[in-house]
């Protein structure tokens, strides 16, 4: 993801303001690397345009940033609910049986994501017929139980004569070029493949037509992976032919907007062919994506120091207008712990995407296949998260209408308080819950610092004074939250999806 924007908030005297480098090629920063006293920022191409937004603190920086470059659409309400996947999800049993087991288990969910290996060879819009016995009625089947199904496209067509997607493009001169003007062809999954231009407004129109395919076997929404572009024999080379809408320039230009282009693409698809708020979510994007897509961090690890980096993550993606995010719930690569899994669904329930994730060669991580204790957290939590979903839902519709993140390092409320300043270990979730989660293996008890305001304990309902640190009892099956005083905190009955049970 790149969003190159960056805020800057001092003391004395105090200035506030941020900075937006529009500039698509590759960009560096050094904020006192170089020396304390100044930082800079450049590019290796392009113009050097530059917005700057002033403001009396960095609510204000944050609402114009959002306001210059977009502002999330609402979202549909099932998808703020919990969803599961995993890659190796490979067959109709296995969808049929993870979807039995949710229900079995009484673990809220809304969705389930199909990820690669639901496609015909990797090729994107079709589906494997031998894994699958008859994908349509499976799809109707989950969602008449209240799953709706996500795939997962990537941007790489496969080199395959008679395969119509790879076809059509070829016959129209949608995928990038040589600068000699032959078909660029790199390794992805389907092995050799081809790069549709999504810049060109022809590639997008095209793209978000194929959504069609997935739209009418009753797919609920869009998983966009691999497109930063990614690629397997090395990066895609800077001087490949790419357009920029009319104008016809290289990839070194057009690398970070492949993402943007991308969901645009897939955005407008849903808007045209199907009758819901579109569902997309990505892995690469750039500054405005948020008006296409949410996001998610890619792939992270089951290590404690990748729980721990979440919660920047997430808050500095909501700062930079992308705030509809979440991390891979339990880790990605490597193999999940129990007391790493408990510990991450408490981080995962307070972020605004929640879904667990993980690579095809690491431990299975279902909630049913940890100890009976951790299976009791993780249902705790997911349905915490649902008896919160008209608090989620209404920090989505604030989001929309000002760009201000649903979830928030304490800074950007109490920028003026120096003990906020680097807590990168608790946030707030719209502008009246403060989360306070443990980040640190083996710990049962964490220090958490309360800002100005009044704060009770959401499980003892202790009241405390903010301006304090307070050391917050946390065995494995708590996660320390907090409410402002005065808040009025709706909760929805509790349900195994959304629109079970009439509200
Ligand atoms: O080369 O589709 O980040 O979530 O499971 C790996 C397989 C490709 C990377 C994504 C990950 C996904 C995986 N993909």
């Amino acid at each position: 993801k790149s969003i190159p924007f960056f805020i800057v908030a001092k003391d004395e005297p105090q200035v506030c303001y941020g900075i937006f480098f529009d500039n698509t090629f590759h960009s560096y920063f050094d904020f006192g690397k170089e020396s304390q006293d100044y930082y800079y920022f450049g590019s290796e191409n392009g113009n050097l345009d530059y917005y700057v937004f002033t403001g009396n603190n960095m609510v204000e920086i944050v609402e114009q940033y959002t306001w210059l470059t977009g502002r999330m659409p609402l979202p549909q309400l099932w998808t703020l609910g919990y969803h599961q996947s995993r890659w190796g999800y490979d067959s109709e049993e296995r969808f049929r049986e993870i979807a039995a087991k949710l229900r079995e288990h009484r673990i809220p969910c809304d969705s389930i994501h199909f990820d690669i290996d639901y496609m015909d060879a990797f090729k994107v819009f079709t589906w494997n017929q031998e894994l699958f016995d008859d994908e349509k009625q499976m799809i109707a089947d989950l969602r008449a139980d209240g799953f709706k199904p996500v795939t997962i496209i990537d941007p790489g067509v496969k080199v395959e004569p008679g395969y119509d997607v790879y076809e059509e493009g070829m016959a129209r001169g949608y995928f990038a070029t040589t600068p000699d003007g032959d078909v660029y062809v790199n390794k992805v999954w389907p092995g050799d493949s081809v790069f549709p231009d999504f810049g060109q407004p022809a590639v997008r129109d095209w793209w978000a037509d194929k959504q069609k395919y997935l739209i009418d076997l009753g797919i609920a929404g869009v998983w966009t992976d691999m497109n930063e572009p990614a690629s397997f024999n090395g990066p895609l080379p800077d001087d490949l032919i790419f357009a920029d809408e009319e104008r016809i320039t290289t990839h070194a230009e057009m690398h970070n907007t492949y993402g943007h282009n991308m969901v645009k693409a897939t955005f407008s698809g849903w808007r045209r062919h199907s009758d819901v708020r579109p569902f997309v979510i990505t892995r690469a994007c750039y500054a405005g994506s948020q008006k296409y897509t949410i996001a998610w961090t890619g792939d992270n690890h089951s290590i404690w120091s990748h729980l721990q980096m979440a919660i920047p993550q997430l808050c500095n993606l909501g700062l930079s207008g992308m705030s509809y995010a979440g991390t891979d719930v339990g880790g990605f690569g490597s193999d999940v712990t129990p007391e790493l899994m408990a510990r991450w669904v408490q981080v995962g329930c307070f972020s605004p995407f929640f879904r667990s994730h993980c690579a095809k060669f690491s431990a299975n991580q279902e909630p049913w296949v940890m100890p009976p204790a951790v299976l009791d957290i993780f249902r705790k939590y997911v349905e915490l998260r649902y008896q919160l979903l008209p608090y989620f839902y209404d920090a989505t519709r604030a989001c929309s209408l000002t760009g201000l993140p649903m979830m928030a390092p304490l800074v950007l409320f109490w920028q003026n308080d120096p003990n906020v300043r680097e807590l990168n270990d608790e946030f707030m979730l719209g502008r009246d819950l403060l989360i306070a989660p443990v980040v640190e293996q083996g710990a049962t008890k964490r220090l958490v610092y309360l800002p100005a305001g009044s704060w009770y304990d959401y499980w003892t309902h202790e009241l405390f004074e903010g301006g304090q640190h307070i050391i917050a009892d946390a065995p494995l099956d708590v996660c320390p939250i907090y409410v402002r005083a005065g808040t009025i905190l709706p909760k929805y009955p509790l349900q195994q999806f959304v629109g079970e049970i009439p509200a």
